[in-house]
């Protein structure tokens, strides 16, 4: 079967992202013998004209839609990608008959309503090779494919249940790298590292915590599948030979867990002594000094502690496996390992108080990372633990949780959340408030990178010539082709949705 893949993905904030999840797509619909051409919308000038025009050309029998962002998860100046999403599908619908196949894991989180509002004739909710490759082959063989199991139709979403059924295709798809290489050869890789300053790969799926608010579990499955760390070398080695020497992102929910995982590929890096750089996010579970080093001597430039908080019940209440303490310890271990540091960190999660919000920006001052990245408010989506407690608990309607994005902020730091933030932000001066003030320009952003800065650039906020960068008035969401999302007429005393209008008359109160 010819089989068109097109990545909808125009996003270029904080960077443009290699379409990895389309990748190994390709891969597995190639290796099982079919026909296959990407579309990539990234960087075109006209990506919906190229696009109907590759398609008049090309002829599918099949398109698969790689949905990867549903929005850009921030408050207040959120922006939201579904009206992109749908001029995708009707460039598609004008110019083929040719059914369309949605996945991704924007999709994945909301599959049922993807389908319904996008109309497309079948969805894959969570990793897609097996399920993909099972339906192009029902449809080659004119059967009906709605029996296979992680695929969803039309006809099926309305009596669907709404919990994603992702966890239960990673249970089966154990083994999910075996001979597979994600087909980057088919995209311009090359390019993303060019203009977003990194690749990526990906070396285990799944995540076996279970912070409140996190979709991770829920796309990957909550055990951890784990690659061999000769086989992630490999990939590593092969990436460096065919593109050159390039910084890469790892892609897993976290790098450093369980423990081992990491030690095996720095060790197996350091045994190729292969010289590149990389970076991640990880928990700070078991970080200690001699991880930090290790991880450290065998390329890791920058790391992304997902700490979230530094207040004890803060930390309790967000699900997570450790205390202020630890988060302080592992800042330290890799800040002393010579690492780049970013501390993520989420405010206004139910039960956040004045005091508590106080008590995590004490530890960052402390701490002194490289770089921190604050959210204000709680995106909340379905199925993760957060949102079915305040359904539970009569905080928020399960029809509420959908498309529209919805952001929990306690009512206790409504008000105060923002402009105490912002302050904190303006005193350290290396802080990314998304939502509230994005840290670069995107023609700052493209400068950088045309000046041959590679790796995440919230490394350099420390640096004083950054500031330059910065200034400027921030009037609207800042991104290429997103739109501030401001039709929202629903609003709850507890769940905020976005209020970009109002934002952009005052948009550093
Ligand atoms: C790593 C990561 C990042 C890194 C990427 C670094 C890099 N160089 O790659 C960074 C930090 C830069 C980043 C940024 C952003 N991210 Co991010 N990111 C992720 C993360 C953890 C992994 C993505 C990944 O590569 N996965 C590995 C690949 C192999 O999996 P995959 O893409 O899901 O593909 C599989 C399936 O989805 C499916 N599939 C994919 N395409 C298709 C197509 C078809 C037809 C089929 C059948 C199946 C299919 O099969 C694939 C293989 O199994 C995910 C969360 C997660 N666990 O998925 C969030 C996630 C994708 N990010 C998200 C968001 C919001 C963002 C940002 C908008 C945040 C922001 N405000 O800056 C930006 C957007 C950047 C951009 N330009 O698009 C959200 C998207 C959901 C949403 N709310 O919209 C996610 C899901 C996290 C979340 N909140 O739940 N991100
Ligand atoms: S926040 Fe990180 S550690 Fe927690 S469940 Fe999500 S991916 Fe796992």
């Amino acid at each position: 079967m010819r089989v068109l893949l097109v990545s909808a993905n125009r996003e270029q904030i904080p960077d443009p992202i290699f379409p990895l999840g389309l990748a190994y797509i390709a891969a597995a619909v190639r290796q099982a013998g079919h026909r296959v051409e990407v579309a990539d919308l990234c960087f075109g000038r006209h990506p919906l004209r190229d696009l109907r025009e590759q398609v008049a050309v090309f002829r599918p029998d099949v398109i698969g839609l790689s949905l990867r962002n549903v929005d850009n998860a921030a408050y207040p100046l959120t922006v939201d990608y579904l009206h992109l999403h749908r001029e995708v599908i009707d460039s598609l619908r004008q110019v083929s008959h040719a059914p369309i196949v949605l996945g991704g894991s924007g999709f994945s989180i909301l599959p049922e309503a993807y389908m319904d509002v996008l109309g497309a004739d079948w969805g894959i909710p969570g990793e897609g090779e097996q399920v993909f490759v099972e339906l192009l082959d029902a449809l080659g063989r004119a059967q009906d494919p709605s029996g296979i199991s992680g695929l969803v139709s039309r006809a099926h979403t309305s009596h669907a249940d709404s919990t994603p059924p992702a966890p239960v295709v990673a249970r089966r798809n154990r083994h999910w790298a075996q001979d597979l290489r994600p087909a980057r050869d088919l995209f311009d890789y090359a390019r993303y590292v060019r203009r977003g300053g990194t690749g990526n790969m990906q070396t285990k799926r799944g995540c076996v915590f279970r912070c409140s608010y996190c979709t991770y579990p829920l796309l990957e499955g909550n055990r951890f599948r784990c690659r061999e760390a000769g086989d992630v070398v490999d990939e590593l080695e092969a990436l460096q030979r065919d593109y050159g020497t390039h910084p890469v992102f790892f892609v897993d929910s976290i790098l450093n867990f369980p423990y081992g995982h990491v030690e095996a590929l720095c060790t197996e890096i350091l045994r190729r002594n292969l010289d590149v750089s990389w970076s991640c996010y990880a928990t700070p579970v078991k970080l200690d000094q001699q991880q930090a080093t290790l991880m450290a001597r065998a390329g890791c430039q920058s790391i992304e502690l997902g700490s979230d908080a530094a207040d004890d019940r803060q930390l309790r209440r967000l699900g997570k496996s450790f205390d202020a303490e630890t988060v302080e310890r592992a800042n330290r271990y890799c800040m002393n390992a010579g690492m780049n540091v970013c501390q993520t960190v989420l405010f206004g999660a139910p039960g956040e108080t004045e005091s508590s919000v106080r008590a995590t920006c004490r530890v960052l001052q402390r701490m002194q990372p490289t770089a921190v990245v604050a959210m204000t408010g709680v995106r909340l989506y379905p199925g993760t633990p957060l949102t079915r407690l305040l359904i539970e608990q009569g905080h928020v309607r399960e029809q509420d949780i959908g498309l529209l994005p919805a952001f929990y902020i306690d009512p206790a730091v409504a008000d105060f959340l923002p402009g105490y933030l912002q302050q904190q932000a303006v005193a350290a001066g290396n802080w990314v408030l998304p939502g509230l003030a994005p840290p670069l320009l995107p023609s700052s952003q493209r400068i950088l990178r045309g000046l041959g800065i590679s790796g995440p650039l919230w490394r350099l906020l420390r640096k004083r010539w950054m500031h330059c960068f910065n200034r400027g008035k921030f009037r609207r969401p800042h991104t290429s082709w997103g739109v501030p999302n401001h039709n929202h007429s629903v609003f709850r005393p507890q769940v905020q949705v976005p209020r970009t209008r109002q934002r952009e008359k005052h948009p550093h109160s």
